[in-house]
């Protein structure tokens, strides 16, 4: 399988452009948008709840928990589809996943901050997977250490990145909002919780 590794210093990024093929990604984007449990979530910006700019899920094996973005959730049991997506994850990863944080864009407004994917029940240097289907969004790095390096990929319909060594310690990555008219895009995060 074809992939290219991102030259970024600090960081192990590798990227498949093409790993699940344009049929399997439109069936996948068209069953998951019906069958996952999608949640409006708020978050409290300054003490006042404010809509997620995006719908979100969480999966995993039963329990484990997750606090992101002040929430707690526990979550909800492996569908059929999700197994299958993940044994391919797993595979190309060289990892067991335990979990699976959905997201939803609905179109060019829906975005996700600046963050790191560093919460502690990740440990340290951990593995991320996330796979795209749907409309291809850009995905940004910035160095935490020197804002100036930055580095970017377009996440195509059926692309997966992988995220591993020290690249969550050194660099915040974030999906911009667009004024490009866009259709959805569905984007998987598989993640391994250690705690
Ligand atoms: O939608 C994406 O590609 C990014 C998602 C992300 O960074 C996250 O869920 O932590
Ligand atoms: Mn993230």
């Amino acid at each position: 399988m074809d992939f290219e590794q991102l030259s970024m210093p600090d960081a192990n990024v590798r990227f498949y452009p093409a790993f699940f093929s344009p049929e399997e990604s439109s069936a996948l984007l068209a069953d998951l948008t019906t069958n996952i449990a999608w949640k409006q979530e708020q978050i409290q910006i300054f003490g006042k709840p404010v809509a997620m700019p995006r719908l979100t899920a969480w999966y995993g094996d039963e329990g484990k928990s997750y606090s992101y973005s002040g929430l707690t959730s526990h979550p909800l049991a492996w569908t059929e589809t999700l197994l299958a997506i993940k044994s391919r994850v797993d595979a190309a990863s060289d990892a067991t996943f335990n979990s699976v944080l959905l997201n939803l864009y609905r179109d060019g407004r829906d975005s996700m901050g600046w963050h790191s994917d560093d919460e502690p029940e990740l440990g340290t240097n951990p593995v991320i997977a996330s796979v795209t289907f749907g409309a291809s969004r850009t995905f940004q790095f910035k160095h935490k250490q020197n804002p100036d390096l930055r580095a970017a990929v377009e996440l195509t319909s059926g692309s997966l990145l992988i995220m591993a060594g020290t690249t969550q310690h050194f660099w915040k990555h974030q999906i911009p909002k667009t004024k490009q008219p866009l259709t959805a895009r569905i984007n998987l995060t598989f993640r391994i919780i250690v705690k």
